[in-house]
């Protein structure tokens, strides 16, 4: 078999990419490892930046999320129990977020693909990548005990974190940097209606707590837990009871409980790949980095990263042109560290750490304080959360 690009992966990078690839007219492969009910089934991220909500329109995949995605025009930081809103639409000129959760982006892309007729192999085990650095890579994988190989022109590693694809760069090649937090987050999914109208991130003596949802129905919430927290020990009702301590009185009063749907913990960590080019794979999304949630950046710098792949791979492909390929990684990268900043600035700011000395803990209050004093403060946060201005790597303005 060939074709022009295999995509590892059919979480939002890959399916993205193989949707916006279909529309130039590319051709495309995307293997997936675990079935399309695991794959919709995974609750993840919830909050969408505008330039992600104008890519997936464009991708002819945002009828539903137009329809249906909550936009939100602020939110509220809760500080010890007193909450002050971020005017993210005052503060950045108009912008603002579109909640819709990750859930639902992947639903309706595998929807687009599968309706595209474009090959989609679920439960695709061992994708084994080969000549990477040749102009004819290959990829093999297997289904039903049989082996297939795929000759193509370009691999797209958007296989998250635990994939193969970043595997395949040389350690010679490759450079990882890496912040492990000594905290994770603790989610609960239920159909009850959300505390507040919008997001609430609190941060409390006990802990960070994350007030969002998935609807006017549904509501996701958040706290920070020790990173070797057991669900098991997390009965709802324990969660309800935290949750309700750490937003404070006024949301206690009103928050809404009920049975949890889903509950899980995830560890926080921040995580560059470099480069994330090599030969003729491209590494897009949580394959090249992680971001702690935080800032809600994790599927929208995904989102950037795919962006800037489908131009370099048409250009490629309709044009002949190989800068788009060339630059790709050096164009992905300055916005990823510009992301992982903020990312970690918004984590170290909110979550509480135990071990930290007095006055750094003096100093993250008083850097909390400035927030909710200086317009400046807030409108630098605003712009960061909305997400970044786009930069055209190709100069295009
Ligand atoms: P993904 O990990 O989503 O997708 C990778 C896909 O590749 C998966 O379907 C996987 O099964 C497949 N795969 C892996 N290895 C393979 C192989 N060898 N062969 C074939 N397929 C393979 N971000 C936010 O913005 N907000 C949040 O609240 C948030 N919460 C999160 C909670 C958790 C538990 C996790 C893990 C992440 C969370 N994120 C959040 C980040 C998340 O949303 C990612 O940024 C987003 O899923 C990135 O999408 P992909 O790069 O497509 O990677
Ligand atoms: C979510 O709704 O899952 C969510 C929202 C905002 C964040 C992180 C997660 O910063």
């Amino acid at each position: 078999m060939r074709t022009q690009v295999v995509i590892i992966g059919s979480g939002p990078a890959g399916l993205l990419l193989g949707q916006l690839l279909h529309r130039a007219g590319i051709d495309t492969i995307i293997l997936e490892r675990r079935s399309r009910a695991y794959v919709e089934g995974r609750i993840r991220a919830g909050v969408l930046e505008q330039g992600t909500v104008d890519l997936l329109v464009e991708a002819g995949v945002g009828a539903r999320l137009k329809a249906e995605g909550l936009v939100h025009t602020g939110f509220d930081i809760c500080i010890d129990g007193t909450r002050h809103r971020i005017d993210l639409e005052g503060l950045t000129g108009g912008k603002t977020v579109t909640v819709y959760g990750q859930t639902e982006v992947t639903k309706d892309l595998i929807n687009a693909r599968v309706a595209s007729g474009a090959p989609l192999i679920f439960e695709a085990e061992n994708a084994t990548l080969h000549d990477v650095e040749s102009d004819r890579p290959r990829v093999t994988y297997e289904t039903d005990g049989e082996t297939h190989t795929v000759e193509c022109t370009a691999i797209a590693g958007c296989d998250g974190f635990h994939g193969i694809s970043r595997q395949s760069i040389p350690d010679s090649v490759l450079r990882t940097y890496e912040r492990a937090y000594p905290f994770g987050w603790l989610g609960i999914l239920a159909d009850v209606p959300p505390v507040s109208h919008e997001l609430i991130y609190a941060t409390h003596p006990d802990g960070f707590a994350l007030a969002s949802m998935r609807s006017e129905t549904r509501s996701r919430y958040y706290i920070q837990c020790p990173l070797d927290t057991d669900v098991a020990d997390w009965p709802d009702e324990r969660l309800w009871d935290v949750l309700k301590t750490r937003f404070g009185a006024d949301a206690a009063a009103t928050l809404r409980t009920g049975p949890s749907i889903e509950k899980s913990v995830a560890p926080l960590r921040s995580f560059v790949a470099e480069p994330m080019r090599h030969g003729r794979l491209f590494l897009a999304g949580d394959a090249a980095h992680i971001v702690p949630p935080t800032g809600a950046k994790g599927l929208n710098l995904a989102a950037a990263d795919v962006r800037i792949l489908s131009w370099a791979l048409i250009d490629l492909f309709k044009a002949g042109s190989t800068a788009g390929i060339d630059g790709y990684s050096a164009a992905c990268l300055a916005r990823v560290w510009k992301v992982q900043r903020f990312s970690w600035w918004f984590s170290t700011q909110l979550h509480r750490f135990d071990t930290e000395p007095e006055f750094e803990r003096r100093v993250h209050r008083a850097e909390l304080d400035y927030l909710l004093e200086s317009d400046s403060a807030q409108k630098t946060l605003a712009e960061n959360y909305v997400g970044l201005p786009f930069v055209d790597p190709r100069g295009v303005a």
